[in-house]
This record gives C-alpha cells, sequence and structure tokens, in this order.
C-alpha cells in the first residue's frame, strides 16, 4: 500500500525507501464537465539560497531536462483526459547536482487570467511518487485542501534534510502565473 499524505505531510524518502533511485513524479487532475484548462507541471530545482543555481534547473515545456541531467519532464499535455498520470517528471535521485536541496513542483494553468480560470474548473487533483524499476506507488497525495480561488498550486517538493530526500505534500496556492515563481526562485 501506498503511503497517502494529506496536506503538510512529511515522507524521508532516504530513510524509508533507501533503495529508491529513479523515481517518476506523476501529476493528475479531471475537469469538470465542460471545463477545457490547460495545466502546467514545472520544476524548481533551488540550492541552499532558495534560488536556481543556473536557469536550466527551471524544468517545464520548454525546457524539460534539468542542466544536470537528472530530471527530465516528459512533456506537456493540454487536456488532462484520462484516469493516468496527466504529466510527468523522471527524476534520477543520485544523479541529482549536490548544489541542489530543494526541488519544488508546482502546477499552474496556462493562460489563466486571459481565460479566467482557476482550480475551481478542476475536479480530483493528485501528485504522486512512483519506482520507475517496480512501477509501484510508494507515496501519494491527494490535494485535500480546497484550491478553487487559485490558479497555481505549489503540490509538494523533494527537500533535503540533514542529508535525506524528504517530500512535503506543501499544497500551497496562488495567483501570480508561473513566472511569479520564475521571478521568486530566480
Ligand atoms: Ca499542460
Ligand atoms: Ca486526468
Amino acid at each position: 500500500m501506498a503511503i497517502s499524505l494529506k496536506k503538510g505531510g512529511t515522507f524521508n524518502l532516504s530513510k524509508k525507501e533507501p533503495a529508491l533511485k529513479k523515481i517518476m513524479i506523476g501529476l493528475g487532475w479531471e475537469l469538470k464537465a465542460g471545463a477545457q484548462v490547460d495545466l502546467d507541471a514545472s520544476v524548481f530545482m533551488l540550492g541552499a539560497n532558495g534560488k536556481l543555481p543556473a536557469d536550466e534547473f527551471f524544468v517545464f515545456y520548454n525546457n524539460l531536462k534539468s542542466l544536470d541531467g537528472s530530471l527530465q519532464h516528459t512533456g506537456d499535455n493540454r487536456t488532462g483526459a484520462g484516469d493516468e498520470d496527466d504529466e510527468m517528471i523522471l527524476a534520477n535521485l543520485p544523479a541529482i547536482d549536490t548544489r541542489i536541496h530543494e526541488i519544488l513542483i508546482t502546477v499552474s494553468i496556462h493562460e489563466a487570467t486571459a481565460r479566467r480560470q482557476n482550480f475551481g474548473h478542476l475536479g480530483d487533483a493528485y501528485i504522486r511518487i512512483v519506482d520507475v524499476e517496480s512501477k509501484r506507488e510508494v507515496l501519494r497525495y491527494d490535494l485535500d485542501a480546497e484550491f478553487s480561488n487559485f490558479a497555481d498550486v505549489e503540490f509538494g517538493k523533494l527537500k533535503k534534510i540533514d542529508g535525506d530526500w524528504t517530500f512535503i505534500a506543501s499544497g500551497i496556492g496562488s495567483n501570480g502565473g508561473l513566472q511569479t515563481y520564475v521571478n521568486a526562485y530566480s
């Protein structure tokens, strides 16, 4: 059984899953009837100072691979159709640049302001971590809090705490668009 986290919950991957090397971070969502929303998953790989050590550590639909090659975004999904993961990020944990202390995963609605959209147009949304080798789901966070008034959500983050990669189900909503995150972490 996979571990199911609630908002604010944490899971020490390095301690509880020491054999884990290659992981798939899967993000899924469902649209409410009639809604047409394009969500984009993005990853910010941050140094100890909370900033991107180089632009190429920002992984998104226009930069699918991180500078160190450890992270790969599998590509843009524009509809969220289907029950499977809608956007996926593959990570090779031992290959992550030692300068990286935090890996932040956000999901934002494409052109939310122009289209007047927010997470209220969405049904279920989740983030999960799967062991690539065994295909086993290690943990999952179903976004349980209310995000209806937001167009962007930080779904979760992997943070290095005392040398261990720890997943935190942060679930923090905002409304500035992807550019606001970019400005904050550049
Ligand atoms: Ca998308
Ligand atoms: Ca879906």
